[in-house]
């Protein structure tokens, strides 16, 4: 998914030092867990546990280690999200709890915006984001925009319930290159089929990606949107790809 490059330091120490990609120190084999590695897994459980505090601490323990932040997104505090979803899929928790873990996911990525805004001389293009009408997920979402912002694209995030119109919107107003909805539930996925509906009659230059829990590539083909991708980390790849046709 991610190259070892993106995510590393520079090696550095003798043969036998090895990284974990991601995490920005060297750690030895043998080691049972790195410094690196208790973070990660503070971070999973910090929104596990919904608990605010230690996501606080872990996060900034984690920048000042020089994690990338991508890293602590997708496996640290993703990963907590991912035990979520399961919980609640299983009935094990219920909606106070995942929205209590949601806003512990949300306190951490505050604390990244900044490392993850490019300089304005880096824009490599336009993306306007937004969860689809009818939608209020919005978390993978911020995710998205996050990683687009820290590999160089100007980002503006609509929020949730964004319908084709204001899409269409802000694509104008920005001179966008790309828009793209996000739909949680198998009941909101058919507007991103209605976006795509919108550009097409406008005869708008704007591609439309997709992406969310439910979506898939198979989806992607059947509503004739320009790209599909699985996570917040192939976002980046998927755009880089569109802005180079
Ligand atoms: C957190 C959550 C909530 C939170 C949302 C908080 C917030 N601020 O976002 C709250 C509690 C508010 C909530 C509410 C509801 N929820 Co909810 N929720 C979830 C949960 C547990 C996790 C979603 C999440 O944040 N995942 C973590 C992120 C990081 O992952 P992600 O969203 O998939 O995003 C990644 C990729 O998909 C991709 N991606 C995402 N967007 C995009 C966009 C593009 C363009 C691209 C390329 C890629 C991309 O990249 C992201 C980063 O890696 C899911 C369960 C699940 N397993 O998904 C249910 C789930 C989505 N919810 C569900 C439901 C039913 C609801 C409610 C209707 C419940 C209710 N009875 O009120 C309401 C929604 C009301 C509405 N109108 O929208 C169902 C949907 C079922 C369906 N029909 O499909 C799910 C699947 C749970 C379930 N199994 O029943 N929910």
């Amino acid at each position: 998914m991610f190259g070892e490059t993106a995510f590393c330091r520079p090696r550095s120490g003798p043969g036998y030092w090895s990284q974990v990609p991601g995490l920005g120190r060297a750690h030895r084999f043998g080691d049972e867990m790195s410094d690196n590695e208790k973070i990660l897994r503070d971070l999973k459980e910090s929104v596990e546990t919904w608990n605010l505090k230690l996501a606080e601490s872990a996060t900034k323990m984690a920048i000042e280690a020089g994690i990338e932040p991508r890293a602590i997104v997708q496996n640290g505090l993703g990963k907590g999200m991912e035990t979520i979803g399961e919980r609640f899929d299983k009935a094990e928790i219920y909606l106070p709890q995942v929205v209590a873990a949601s806003k512990t996911m949300e306190l951490a990525l505050k604390l990244l915006a900044p490392l993850m805004q490019a300089g304005e001389n880096v824009l490599r293009g336009t993306v306007i984001m937004g969860t689809v009408e009818g939608d209020i997920h919005e978390i993978g979402k911020n995710v998205c925009c996050a990683m687009l912002r820290g590999a160089g694209y100007k980002v503006m995030d609509l929020g949730p319930d964004v319908s084709p119109d204001k899409f269409m919107d802000a694509g104008a107003e920005h001179k966008a290159d790309v828009l793209g909805g996000s739909a949680l539930m198998t009941t909101t996925m058919q507007v991103q089929g209605e976006l795509v509906k919108a550009v097409k009659e406008a005869d708008a230059s704007f591609k439309v990606i997709v992406g969310g829990a439910p979506v898939t590539q198979k989806w992607c083909d059947q509503i004739n949107a320009d790209g599909y991708s699985e996570n917040g980390a192939e976002i980046v790849e998927l755009v880089n790809k569109l802005m180079r046709k």
